[in-house]
């Protein structure tokens, strides 16, 4: 059973931003969400994938100005609002340093969110795509502690390095992947629900954002968050779920909101 991380109040749920020196305008979409939610969210959880490769806390020390910009506005957040980080397979070395630095808590791979609309189970979504063979082993590897202390042992330039090399495998290894392959596995998505009664999962990673029904819980959806990107061709991408009152809406930058009345099984305490 996931563990329970009860917030009240305006959740905001963004994930898939995935933030670096190559995405200035994407950063720039991004701050002006932080100010809009400092004004509208009690709480804000990035789930997983925020940076677009993160090679180690120890960044912060000498931090490179994009980081710097992002780092001061999620530090400005955290000062006033609850935020909360989850770590996606690009950013699985996110850690309580910098948890602490920009005043954040850090969320486990899954985790029940006890809002005033339910219970909502949420993870970054790349643990649901079984049957991505490759990405599973990849992901058994680099969760393994020994693996991940030899890596940060390293110097900073040498991970650059190896992050790189494994962002190039990773693209080169799509082009021949079936696209089903990279989606989600309706057996892990019940296997996920089924443990407990729910009113909606909500996830990122596979960039698809929709809603969905999830088979044996008539009434809860499965909501996949959208991935940010305003640096390449054609309409700015973006948004985030947004969970007020018995509400639960998915916002896309230029689309209309797309939104589910909950049912919460027992009135959530305040
Ligand atoms: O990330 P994305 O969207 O391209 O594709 C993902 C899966 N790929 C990954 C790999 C990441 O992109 C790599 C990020 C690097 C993070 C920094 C630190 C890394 C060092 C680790 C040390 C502990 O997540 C992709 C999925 C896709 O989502 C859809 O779900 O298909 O999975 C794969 O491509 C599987 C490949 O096997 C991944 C291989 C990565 C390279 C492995 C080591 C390279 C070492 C190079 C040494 C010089
Ligand atoms: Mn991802």
């Amino acid at each position: 059973m996931p563990s329970k991380q009860t917030l009240p109040g305006v959740v905001w749920i963004a994930a898939d931003l995935h933030l670096g020196p190559d995405n200035p305008a994407t950063i720039q979409d991004f701050l002006r969400f932080l100010d809009k939610a400092k004004a509208q969210a009690d709480a804000l959880i990035l789930g997983g994938d925020i940076f677009n490769a993160w090679i180690g806390d120890d960044q912060i020390a000498r931090p490179a100005p994009w980081l710097s910009r992002v780092s001061a506005a999620l530090q400005a957040y955290g000062a006033r609002r609850r935020l909360f980080l989850m770590r996606g397979n690009r950013d699985f070395l996110l850690g309580p340093a910098y948890a602490r630095h920009v005043h954040a808590s850090l969320l486990p791979d899954q985790v029940l969110l006890d809002t005033s609309a339910g219970l909502v189970l949420m993870s970054h979504g790349d643990e649901y795509c079984l049957d991505d063979a490759a990405y599973q082993r990849f992901r058994r590897w680099v969760r393994k502690p020994w693996l991940q202390s030899l890596y940060l042992a390293c110097p900073l330039g040498l991970r650059q390095h190896i992050a790189d090399a494994a962002r190039a495998r990773s693209r080169r290894g799509q082009l021949y992947k079936n696209m089903q392959i990279m989606d989600v596995t309706q057996s892990a998505i019940e296997q996920a629900c089924a443990a407990q009664p729910l009113q909606a999962l909500v996830h990122g990673h596979t960039h698809r954002p929709a809603s969905h029904a999830i088979p044996g819980q008539p009434e809860a959806r499965r909501w996949v968050l959208p991935d940010w990107d305003s640096d390449h061709d054609g309409p700015a991408r973006g948004g985030y779920i947004s969970i007020q009152g018995a509400e639960l809406c998915l916002r896309q930058w230029g689309r209309p909101e797309q939104c589910q009345t909950l049912n919460p099984q027992e009135p959530h305490r305040t």
